[in-house]
Formats: structure tokens, C-alpha cells, sequence
């Protein structure tokens, strides 16, 4: 996969050395390169930014350097890219949306600073690439480059050979299988005792169907503390008779429909 992203702060993506999208990259999966935006700028003073049309606080980023920028960034390789913009503005960033670009061959990533890019340069590139405008969450940061960490790691490890165990992304918290939809659970490892806190006898037991079920119980309880939102988007499919008991011990109520909500289900007079 290759990776291009375009930035007044090259230096901010320098993680991407190091740990697992580094090895990636050592390895020969990810092609990934770094431009500083001020290189297709033609002024003296490098400028990448002025004041907003129709007035108002901060500054817009100008649409020239990003035009001319993306024009040849581009057209140095083969295919279309999906351009990713990170923006608050954008669409959620989830494990699916991770999943469906991990499938690209190519990505560009356009992090904006100040108050964003002239609105000019997205719909110009919508006419001829996939664009995707990403948020990584319901909070404000100063600019994308955190953003692009986070998804390249994101879609990074779901590269075929980038995690060392094909297994080890199985059980994510967000990831389909057995434990789809349920947050992850706690993790324990040795010495069995430490502190005076003991391991859980279970994971000790050798009783592979009650671990199993102890941790689905364990991801049943987080979730319902941690995201009830997730309990009460799941469809009733996803509980068998244990996991109703569980969410009941909770104080979970079962609606008519065989979904659970945080307060009983209203009752017809
Ligand atoms: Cl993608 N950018 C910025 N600046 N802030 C954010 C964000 C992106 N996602 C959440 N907050």
C-alpha cells in the first residue's frame, strides 16, 4: 500500500518511523511519504493561509499550494488514490471505514491547519478521486496530523503480514466474530498472584468453554458500562440465553422486541 501525506508539519509524522508502521514500512507493505505543503508555494514567506471570505476569526488555507500540490503528488503514481481529509467535519472514523481502506492501494492524506482548506480544493478533486472526509471523534484538535497517526496505524495493522498473529485482531473490541459488538475484556498474564491481587481461578482452570464464556461475560460487562449504546443498538440476535441473564443481572430490561435498554420498556396502558 502506498501512502502519501501532504502537510505544513512533516515533522509531526515522524511515528511513522517507528513501532508497527515503521516495521511495515522496513518490511517493504506500506510505501509511505511525507510532502511539506510549502514546497508548491511560490512566495518568499512560503504562505499557505489567508484571511476567510465573509470575515470571522482564524485563518483559511489557501487553495493554490493544495491544487498544485495534489496535482503532482497524484500523477506520480499509477491509479487513483481515495484522498482522505481529516476534518471534525468529516463522516466517524470506525473499524469498518479502517477495514475498507485497508482494501486501497493507494491513499492520500490532506491534513489541514487553522480553520481548514478553501472549500475549493474538495469539491476540484470529488470531480476526478474517491474523497473522503474523516473525523476521528466528537472533540476539536489544531490540526489533522494526529488524525492521520491514528488511522494509518488503524488501517496499518489490518495489512496482510503487518500483525504478527493473523488471530491477534480477531477479538478487538469492534471487530466482526464471536465477540463482535462487545468491548474487550480485561487481560492477564503472569505471575499469578501479584500484589495480592490473584489472576481469575478460570483462566487458570484449564476449562476452555468456561474461559471462554467468563470472557464474554467480562466484554458483556464492560460494554454495558463502558457503551451501553452498543448493548442497545444490538439486534436480539446477538445474545444467547447466558449473555440474557447477564445483561438481566445488569440491570438490563429485555424489550418486546428482544432488545435491551437501560430503563424498562414502557408499558401500554
Ligand atoms: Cl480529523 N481534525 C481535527 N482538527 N479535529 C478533529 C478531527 C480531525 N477529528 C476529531 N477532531
Amino acid at each position: 500500500m502506498r501512502l502519501d501525506v501532504l502537510t505544513i508539519f512533516p515533522e509531526y509524522l515522524e511515528p511513522l518511523n517507528v513501532s508497527l508502521v515503521g516495521k511495515a514500512r522496513a518490511a517493504g507493505r506500506l510505501d509511505v511519504r511525507v510532502h511539506d505543503l510549502r514546497q508548491w508555494t511560490h512566495d518568499r514567506h512560503h504562505t499557505v493561509d489567508d484571511t476567510p471570505y465573509g470575515g470571522g476569526p482564524g485563518m483559511v488555507m489557501k487553495p493554490e499550494p493544495w491544487g498544485e500540490a495534489l496535482d503532482d503528488i497524484t500523477a506520480s503514481g499509477e491509479g487513483e488514490p481515495v484522498l482522505v481529509v481529516p476534518t471534525p467535519s468529516g463522516r466517524p472514523f470506525t473499524q469498518e471505514l479502517a477495514a475498507e481502506l485497508s482494501g486501497k492501494p493507494w491513499l492520500v492524506f490532506a491534513p489541514a491547519r487553522y480553520e481548514g482548506i478553501d472549500r475549493r480544493v474538495i469539491e476540484e478533486y470529488r470531480g476526478r478521486y474517491d474523497v473522503r472526509e474523516i473525523s476521528i471523534g466528537d472533540y476539536v484538535l489544531a490540526g489533522g496530523e494526529a488524525p492521520v497517526l491514528v488511522m494509518v496505524e488503524a488501517v496499518a495493522r489490518l495489512l496482510p503480514g503487518v500483525l504478527g498473529n493473523a488471530a491477534s485482531h480477531g477479538d478487538d473490541s469492534f471487530a466482526p466474530g464471536e465477540m463482535a459488538d462487545l468491548l474487550e475484556g480485561p487481560v492477564y498474564t503472569k505471575p499469578p498472584e501479584w500484589r495480592g491481587h490473584q489472576v481469575p481461578d478460570v483462566l487458570i482452570s484449564g476449562h476452555h468453554g468456561r474461559i471462554r464464556r467468563w470472557r464474554r461475560d467480562e466484554a458483556l460487562r464492560r460494554t454495558a458500562l463502558h457503551r451501553p449504546d452498543l448493548i442497545e443498538r444490538c439486534d436480539p440476535g446477538c445474545w444467547d440465553r447466558h449473555d440474557r441473564s447477564t445483561l438481566a443481572a445488569l440491570g438490563w430490561a429485555e424489550g418486546p422486541d428482544g432488545r435491551f435498554g437501560r430503563t424498562p420498556p414502557a408499558v401500554e396502558e
